[in-house]
C-alpha cells in the first residue's frame, strides 16, 4: 500500500482541508499521514475564527521522521499557515521522499479575485517557490493570476487562458490543472496542461448553478488519490471533476444552509473501486 503525506490545516468545522482530504484519500485505499499547518475553529470564510499556528512543529515532526527513517510515496500540500512554512515544506519534500515520489501542490490562497484573509500580499511569490518544487499544481483562476502576477479578470478568452497555463507550467516546471474553468452556462471543469506531452485537454461536467466553499479541496484530494493510484494526469483530472460534481450536486438542496462546504460523503463510494 502506498503511503502519502498531506500538509494543510485543520479547520475544526468547515468541510475543507484535512477533514476532507483524509476521508477522500482513504477511500482510494491509500495510507494518509498528515502534518497540520494550523488549527482553526472554522475556515477563514467565517468571522472571528481562532487560529493556532503550528509552523514550528514542522521541523520537529520532520526530525522525528528522519530519525525513524519514515518516508513517503507522495506529497500533497494545501492551505499553508505561514510564509515560513514554505521553506520547511520544501525541506520535507526532499528529506522524507521515497525515490520517484510525486509532489502535488494546491496553491490554496485565494478565490474570486481575492487572497484569503490573513495572507500577506507577497505570499504568492513564496507560493510560487513551492509550486516550482511540484510535479503538478492545481490553481484556480485567481491563484493562477497571482502566481503569474497578472490582474484577475473573469473574461479571459480560451486562447488567453491556454497561454497563461503554459506560461505557468514553464515558470514552475510542473504540469498545471486549472480548476473552475467554464466557457458557457452549462458546463464547469478543468483545463489540463501536461508538461511532459506538451498538450492541453479539458474535462467538463454539468454546472450545478450554486457555489460552495471547499470544492477546490475535494478536487485536489480526489485528483491526488487517483494520480497516486497510477491514473494518468488526464484520467485523474476527469475523476476529480466527476467527484467534485457529485459532491456539489449532493449539496444543492442545502445550498442556503450549507454554503460553507460540500456534502462529499455520499460521493465517496464513486472513489472506492477506481
Ligand atoms: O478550502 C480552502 C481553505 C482551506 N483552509 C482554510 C481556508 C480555506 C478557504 O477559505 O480558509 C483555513
Amino acid at each position: 500500500m502506498k503511503r502519502i503525506l498531506t500538509i494543510q490545516d485543520i479547520s475544526c468545522l468547515g468541510q475543507c482541508s484535512l477533514t476532507v482530504a483524509l476521508p477522500i484519500i482513504s477511500a482510494f485505499g491509500i495510507e494518509a499521514s498528515v502534518i497540520p499547518t494550523a488549527v482553526l475553529s472554522t475556515h477563514t470564510m467565517f468571522k472571528n475564527f481562532t487560529f493556532c499556528d503550528l509552523t514550528e512543529e514542522l521541523p520537529k515532526i520532520e526530525k522525528h521522521w528522519l530519525d525513524e527513517k519514515l518516508d513517503f510515496d507522495g506529497f500533497y500540500t494545501g492551505y499553508v499557515g505561514s510564509t515560513k512554512q514554505i521553506d520547511y515544506i520544501l525541506a520535507i519534500f526532499n528529506s522524507c521522499a521515497k525515490k520517484d515520489a510525486v509532489r502535488v501542490v494546491d496553491p490554496c490562497m485565494a478565490d474570486n479575485g481575492q487572497l484569503y484573509v490573513g495572507f500577506p500580499t507577497d505570499f504568492p511569490k513564496k507560493m510560487l517557490k513551492l509550486c516550482q518544487a511540484a510535479d503538478v499544481i492545481l490553481p484556480n483562476l485567481t491563484e493562477a493570476c497571482l502566481l503569474l502576477d497578472v490582474e484577475y479578470r473573469t473574461d479571459f478568452s480560451k486562447t488567453e487562458l491556454e497561454a497563461m497555463v503554459k506560461k505557468l507550467a514553464n515558470m514552475t516546471n510542473a504540469s498545471v490543472i486549472l480548476t473552475g474553468v467554464s466557457f458557457n452556462d452549462n458546463e464547469l471543469g478543468a483545463m489540463i496542461y501536461n508538461l511532459t506531452k506538451d498538450t492541453i485537454s479539458y474535462y467538463f461536467t454539468a454546472k450545478v448553478g450554486a457555489s460552495f466553499h471547499g470544492t477546490g479541496d475535494c478536487f485536489a484530494s480526489s485528483f491526488f488519490g487517483a494520480y497516486i493510484k497510477g491514473k494518468s494526469l488526464e484520467e485523474a483530472a476527469g475523476i476529480a471533476c466527476e467527484f467534485t460534481y457529485l459532491a456539489i450536486a449532493a449539496t444543492y438542496d442545502d445550498r442556503y444552509t450549507h454554503s460553507y462546504g460540500v456534502h462529499f460523503e455520499p460521493a465517496l463510494k464513486y472513489l472506492t473501486n477506481l
